[in-house]
């Protein structure tokens, strides 16, 4: 299977995350890829290739154009009003306030396209988001030119980013647009199955009134874990969209045995839904000694779950998310991969 890497995620690194209360440095960092380059080279899964530049024009179908925008210009914007650290919103609009007028002042513009204050906007961050955009883009391409599988390993992650917010690590979502060029390339049906622990709630939110994507979850009860305001097992989908989102919430605690039984549940709801193509949101923070994260899979369960979503037979593209354990997430990633080649 080939990886696609762009070595220019590294212009995404922040200063800062606040977490409890503190500016810490982010669980999210440029390591975590190493790990995972370095365990792809020792087991010697395929060649690993640099894509060519992102192409927009497939985004632009999903996403809101002042928000690639914003995000193009956040850093510049932020400096020349004067602002001394990262780009960093305070608030964000709630509750029974305007969401229909964007502020003119760079300070309320971050606050508009945000929706989590934890992800700082530095220098790079824009440039680093569209490589991960091209690495997510040049899988795709290489699964709909016929190769059975592909590998994304893209940085930063993109499953929290819906059409017009950033938060959770996420910028751009890197699995909607590869779930969109299917449809492009003739795929009638297309699955994004999404195993990070947390809830997609960027790519639900994108595809919420299709019929034509279903979005599958399995991820931490919203009652105990982010993103809090999404991700219950109530939330189906609208209009065409409905029944085309399944979600699967589990409590703290939950390790491989009920974790798999609903792995099972959303591949069979797959194959009756008919998809011709499978986007794989890969994270694996679900693994027991996540910093940040409460479910118990060991790092062997990951094998397991890849062969399991490789018996589906379908053409995959797998998309890197989040988990944050960095020294084992190389292991737990390749993991996953191997168990489906093996499938
Ligand atoms: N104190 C992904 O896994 N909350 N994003 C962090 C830490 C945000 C996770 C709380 C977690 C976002 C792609
Ligand atoms: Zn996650």
């Amino acid at each position: 299977m080939q990886t696609f890497f762009s070595e220019d995620h590294r212009y995404h690194f922040p200063q800062a995350e606040l977490s409890g209360g503190q500016f810490v440095t982010p669980y999210e960092r440029p390591s975590r890829v190493e790990f995972v380059l370095s365990r792809l080279k020792e087991r010697g899964l395929g060649d690993i290739v640099a894509p060519p530049g992102a192409d927009l024009k497939p985004a632009r179908r999903i996403l809101d154009e002042g928000f690639l925008r914003f995000l193009e210009t956040a850093w510049d914007e932020w400096k020349a009003a004067g602002m001394k650290g990262e780009v960093i919103a305070a608030g964000m609009p709630t509750r029974r306030q305007r969401h229909d007028r964007i502020p003119r002042n760079i300070d309320g513009k971050v606050e508009y396209y945000c929706h989590a204050s934890e992800t700082a906007i530095t220098q790079g961050t824009w440039r680093a988001a569209l490589s991960s955009l091209a690495s997510a883009q040049a899988a795709q391409r290489a699964v709909a030119g016929g190769a059975r599988a592909a590998f994304g390993l893209c940085r930063p992650p993109g499953h929290h980013a819906t059409s017009d917010q950033y938060g959770g690590y996420c910028f751009l979502n890197n699995a909607a647009v590869a779930a969109e060029m299917f449809r492009l390339d003739g795929a009638a049906r297309v699955a994004v199955l999404d195993i990070d622990f947390h809830h997609g709630n960027g790519t639900q939110d994108i595809f919420w009134r299709r019929g034509d994507v279903l979005f599958a979850s399995i991820h931490g009860d919203p009652l105990d874990s982010y993103p809090y305001f999404a991700g219950f097992a109530d939330e189906t989908g609208e209009g065409e969209g409905e029944g085309c989102t399944l979600n699967v919430p589990l409590p703290p605690g939950t390790g491989y045995g009920p974790w798999s039984a609903a792995l099972d549940d959303l591949i069979a709801r797959i194959r009756d839904f008919g998809a011709e193509a499978l986007v794989v949101s890969l994270g694996v923070d679900a693994y027991k000694d996540d910093p940040i994260s409460f479910f118990r899979l060991d790092s062997p369960d990951f094998t397991d779950a890849g062969r399991r979503i490789g018996r589906m037979g379908l053409p995959t593209v797998f998309l890197m998310e989040g988990g944050y354990a960095i020294e084992q997430v190389g292991v737990n990633t390749v993991n996953v991969l191997e168990g489906f080649l093996d499938a």
